[in-house]
């Protein structure tokens, strides 16, 4: 990474790395996704409408995902970026369905994280990477540049959803969304940005980044994975924690596995 990225991800609060992975490599993890539609029981597998919306840890069933997030390209990123030791904090699959895979309102991803994990410095990042060429009528990412500068934003009402409940924040009623106004305010400000990218790009972004995706109508999937490291110097502490498939309790310091064997 050059000063240039590094000063343009403070900025913006993201950015994007096209093709960093080839065709060859986003093949054999998206032939590794099929693994997991016969999983549909399995707690780590959520799904709206019956269709699997997140695959939680798919590192704990997967050797080919056991070794994705250690790769160097993502390391090395987010090692320029978040200047601390790292560890894996969570780890997911978002499948979009075709016709029916559902949005993503505008939330930050830190709120979870501090509220509900106790994580108390957003010392963090998320790398999500496209395993589908997707353009805009498949509900790619969206994202308000600078929004990041907010902190944690006033969260939308959302009448009497249960904070408690952590099925509220996996499924597509979130519990911690932005108030509608201030998603406004930086859009006007700033534009939103509609991330339609090749197969491979892949987005590294902030945890306070102000985004969402619409719902995918069109013919095509949507697969992504989101990768989400933390400072080893920022462990969550909270009383109720949870599962290990969200809030990962193995904070062993990674280190760079340089040629994965696919
Ligand atoms: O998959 C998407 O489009 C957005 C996902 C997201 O915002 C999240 O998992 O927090």
């Amino acid at each position: 990474m050059d000063e240039n990225q590094i000063e343009s991800y403070n900025r913006n609060g993201y950015i994007v790395i096209e093709d960093m992975f080839t065709l060859e490599e986003v093949n054999v993890y998206k032939n590794e996704v099929s693994y997991f539609e016969s999983k549909k029981k399995l707690p780590n597998v959520i799904c709206e409408d019956n269709k699997i919306r997140s695959v939680f840890a798919p590192h704990m069933h997967s050797q080919i995902y056991a070794n994705l997030y250690k790769d160097f390209r993502l390391l090395n990123i987010v090692q320029n970026l978040v200047k601390e030791n790292l560890y894996l904090y969570q780890y997911k699959l978002n499948l979009k369905e075709p016709f029916l895979g559902k949005w993503w309102e505008w939330h930050q991803d830190y709120p979870y994280w501090h509220f509900d994990d106790g994580v108390s410095t957003p010392d963090m990042i998320s790398a999500m990477i496209y395993l589908d060429d997707a353009k805009s009528y498949q509900g790619p990412l969206m994202v308000i540049p600078g929004s990041q500068k907010e902190g944690i934003a006033k969260f939308k009402d959302k009448g009497n959803l249960d904070k408690n409940d952590i099925l509220n924040s996996l499924s597509s009623n979130l519990k911690f969304t932005v108030d509608d106004t201030i998603v406004k305010t930086y859009a006007d400000q700033n534009g939103i940005q509609v991330l339609e990218l090749r197969a491979g790009s892949v987005v590294f972004f902030h945890p306070n980044l102000f985004h969402a995706s619409t719902g995918n109508l069109s013919p095509y999937e949507r697969d992504t994975v989101i990768i989400t490291y933390n400072s080893i110097n920022n462990l969550p502490v909270s009383e109720n924690s949870r599962p290990d498939y969200i809030c990962s309790k193995d904070n062993s310091v990674l280190t760079e596995i340089e040629k994965i064997v696919l």
